[in-house]
């Protein structure tokens, strides 16, 4: 079994991902098990096989602890950790070939708590990794595009784990999308940017956070896609099997 932790800001598109992953690799026809973590989460775009609500309840937490919307929301996603037991025996028992792990919306209860790493590392399987997305909604200037690259590189600090960094959304971003991408594979151009839209301390700022980030390889194989063409997934598909079957297994992308 290999484990992909989904990963991304509010709203980024991670729930999403990990349905059209599920696709992707259900086609290729691999079995594919699916772990909702987010104990706040409506709605999914796919049916889970195991999920982390019916061993947290956020609306019992809110009633027993007397606690608003993000009182409960810090509980429910700090009591993930304390369910591991369970959901590895759950998740054995599905013992899928491929395990997608999509996580809570809010970033910060996840990775920056100690909830969300404890279970990274402690989830028993043979491979991890994380997806981390990138909304390309919010990079609307090379400066966001900074900042949101600091963001992917804190986390994957937190995790320890190998990463993959996609953009999402690029359906949303067409007008975009090549500065974007030209950003990713030129730190100069990225610089030129930077410069164009900001001066003193933001320019100061922003520049040197991109020479450290470049210097721990950020940009290389930031995965433009779309959740709604499917732009790209081959893409993300190809760098998900060179670090999980370390370019065993070639796919199908027919
Ligand atoms: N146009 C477009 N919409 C997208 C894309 N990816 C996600 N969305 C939409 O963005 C919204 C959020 O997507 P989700 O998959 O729920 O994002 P999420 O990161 O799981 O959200 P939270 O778990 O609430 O943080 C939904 O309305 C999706 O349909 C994309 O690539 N293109
Ligand atoms: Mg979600």
């Amino acid at each position: 079994m290999k484990a992909i932790f989904v990963v991304g800001t509010a709203g980024s598109g991670k729930s999403l991902l990990a349905s059209k992953i599920l696709d992707y690799y259900t086609r290729n026809g691999h079995f594919v098990g699916m772990l909702n973590l987010d104990p706040g989460v409506e709605n999914l775009p796919y049916t889970c096989d195991v999920d982390v609500r019916d061993h947290v309840d956020i609306v019992s937490i809110m009633k027993q602890y007397d606690l608003g919307p993000n009182g409960s929301m810090i509980m429910a996603n700090d009591l993930i950790a304390s369910k591991i037991d369970e959901l590895q025996r759950e998740v054995d028992d599905v013992n899928p070939d491929y395990l997608i792990v999509d996580t809570p919306g809010q970033i910060e209860l996840f990775a920056y708590r100690a909830s969300g790493p404890f279970f990274i590392q402690n989830l028993n399987t043979e491979q991890k990794t994380s997806v981390f997305l990138h909304d390309g909604s919010l990079i609307t200037t090379a400066v966001n595009f900074v900042s949101i690259a600091l963001l992917a590189t804190s986390v994957k600090l937190r995790l320890g784990l190998p990463q993959v960094n996609v953009i999402t959304k690029i359906d949303l971003i067409e007008d975009k999308i090549k500065d974007v991408l030209k950003w990713s594979t030129n730190v100069a151009s990225l610089e030129e940017a930077i410069a164009k839209e900001s001066d003193g301390e933001s320019y100061t700022l922003a520049t040197n956070l991109l020479r450290s980030l470049n210097l721990g390889g950020f940009a290389q194989g930031l995965i433009p896609i779309s959740n709604a063409t499917g732009d790209g997934m081959i893409n993300l598909q190809a760098a998900l099997s060179r670090i999980l079957n370390m370019g065993e297994e070639m796919e199908d992308y027919g």
